[in-house]
């Protein structure tokens, strides 16, 4: 039994806004990811990011979670996609539905560093470990990686296995 489809589902301009930012190389070879100690995606390598606070745009939003979480100052920082995440009804109520804005840092000051939340690594863009990443990772981000911008739209299951999807190249 689920709630949403694709074309059944709120919308995704009510959605409470989170980023979602990673560091790639100079080379494009290499992206720092990081794996996530504790919280929502606990256990799973991604970028780094949180929610939007009042006040702040989601570029702000980008910037403060990446340096809090993994202790660097991006200075070159690109928006390349827009993901909706609509959950079917979570067992105690909780909202899960979100929008995750996708940033992309090629430039930065300072060394990544380990924080309470978040331990970096860094891995070949050949070779990313999707199997301990978010199911949908696999679908847009070797899209983002190779320069293209994206809109996806992914329906979860309640326990959070993806059932619905669709992303298209901007
Ligand atoms: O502040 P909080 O820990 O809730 O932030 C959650 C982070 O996880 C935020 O950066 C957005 C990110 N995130 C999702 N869903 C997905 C997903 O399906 N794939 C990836 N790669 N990241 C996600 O909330």
């Amino acid at each position: 039994m689920h709630m949403y489809d694709l074309s059944n589902h709120p919308p995704s301009d009510a959605l409470r806004k989170v980023s979602l930012a990673f560091i790639i190389d100079k080379e494009n070879r290499k992206l720092l990811l990081a794996m996530k100690k504790r919280g929502f995606g606990k256990d799973r390598w991604n970028g780094y990011g949180g929610k939007q606070i009042q006040g702040e745009s989601i570029e702000e939003t980008a910037i403060r979670e990446t340096k809090e979480e993994i202790g660097i100052e991006p200075t070159k920082i690109e928006m390349v996609g827009t993901l909706n995440f609509f959950f079917e009804k979570t067992p105690n109520d909780a909202d899960w539905n979100q929008q995750v804005v996708v940033f992309i840092i090629k430039e930065w000051k300072g060394m990544p560093s380990e924080s309470e939340e978040m331990r970096p690594e860094w891995f070949d863009i050949d070779r990313l470990p999707f199997d301990f990443m978010w199911e949908d990772d696999k679908y847009w981000l070797p899209k983002v990686l190779s320069g293209k911008k994206v809109e996806g739209t992914f329906i979860f299951d309640n326990d959070q296995k993806l059932h619905e999807f669709e992303v298209k190249e901007l």
